[in-house]
C-alpha cells in the first residue's frame, strides 16, 4: 500500500475504473489528495492508482465485506468521499420491468451509496473537514417512460444523500449532490448491455458532457473552504433541456 504523508488529505472515489470516477480521481490527485480508488475491475484501478500515486481497492459497493475492506484500506481520516458507483440497466416500461435490472440499479445506486457512506462517516467526521459528493443524475428529479427503475433508484439515492444534510448538522462534513445530464461515458453502453450502436445513438447530433467536465466541478467543490457547502449542482449539455428533450443537429 502507498504511504500517505501525514499532512496529505485522503479522498475515496467509488466507481473509479472509468468515466466520471476515473476523471475525478485524477482531478483530486492533481489537487494533492491521496486518492483511494475503488471499483470492481482490478486491472483498471491498479493502472490508475499507479498513474496518480493512489491506492487501489477492488470493491463491489454492494458487498458488505468489500465495503469493510475499503474502510480498512483508509488508515487515517477521510476528507472526501465521492459516491460515484452506480448506473442504469435497461429501458423497459413498468409493465415489462426486468426485476434483475431493478435489483442491480437499487443495489448499486442506493444500497451501495448507503453502505460506503455509513462505513466512512466516522473517518469523514474525524477529518475535521469532510465532504461527501454523491453523483446522482437529472434522473434524481425527472422521470421518463421506460426509466422507472433508474429514476426511482436515483430519486432514492438523492433522498438518502440529502437526508444527511440534516442528520450531520453540527458535524464538520459538507454534502454536495452532483446531478449530471448526458455525459459521454460507459453509462449508455452498460444500460444497453454492450450494444454500441444503441449507446452511441443517445448522443447523436449533440455534444454531450465529458467525464472531465464533471470532475472539474467536483474538484472545484472539494477546493472550497470548510464553511462553503455547494448543496446541489445540476450539469447538462447546452443542448439538453431535460431527460427527454434535446436539440440535435441532423447529420
Ligand atoms: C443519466 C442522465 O440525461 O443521460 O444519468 O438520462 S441522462
Amino acid at each position: 500500500m502507498t504511504t500517505t504523508a501525514p499532512e496529505q488529505r485522503t479522498a475515496v472515489v467509488t466507481g473509479a475504473s472509468s468515466g466520471i470516477g476515473e476523471a475525478t480521481a485524477r482531478t483530486l490527485a492533481a489537487q494533492g489528495f491521496h486518492v483511494v480508488v475503488a471499483a470492481r475491475r482490478a486491472d483498471r484501478i491498479a493502472a490508475l492508482a499507479t498513474d496518480i500515486g493512489g491506492t487501489p481497492v477492488v470493491a463491489d459497493v454492494t458487498d458488505p465485506a468489500a465495503v469493510d475492506a475499503l474502510a480498512q484500506a483508509c488508515p487515517g481520516p477521510v476528507h472526501v468521499l465521492v459516491n460515484n458507483a452506480g448506473g442504469a440497466k435497461g429501458l423497459a416500461n413498468v409493465d415489462a420491468a426486468d426485476l434483475e435490472h431493478w435489483r442491480w440499479m437499487w443495489e448499486t445506486n442506493v444500497l451501495g451509496t448507503l453502505q460506503v457512506t455509513r462505513a466512512l462517516l466516522p473517518k469523514l467526521v474525524a477529518s475535521g473537514d469532510g465532504l461527501v459528493v454523491t453523483v446522482t443524475s437529472i434522473a434524481a428529479f425527472e422521470i421518463y417512460d421506460g426509466g422507472a427503475g433508474y429514476t426511482s433508484a436515483k430519486h432514492a439515492q438523492s433522498a438518502l444523500h440529502r437526508t444527511l444534510r440534516g442528520e450531520l448538522l453540527g458535524k464538520p462534513v459538507r454534502l454536495t449532490e452532483i446531478a449530471p445530464g448526458m455525459v459521454d461515458t460507459e453509462f449508455s453502453l452498460v444500460r444497453f448491455g454492450g450494444d454500441r450502436e444503441r449507446a452511441d445513438a443517445v448522443y447523436d447530433g449533440l455534444t454531450p458532457l465529458t467525464a472531465v467536465d464533471i470532475a472539474e466541478v467536483i474538484g472545484f467543490v472539494a477546493s472550497r473552504p470548510p464553511h462553503v457547502d455547494l448543496d446541489q449542482i445540476v450539469i447538462r449539455p447546452r443542448d439538453q433541456a431535460s431527460a427527454t428533450r434535446a436539440h440535435r443537429q441532423s447529420t
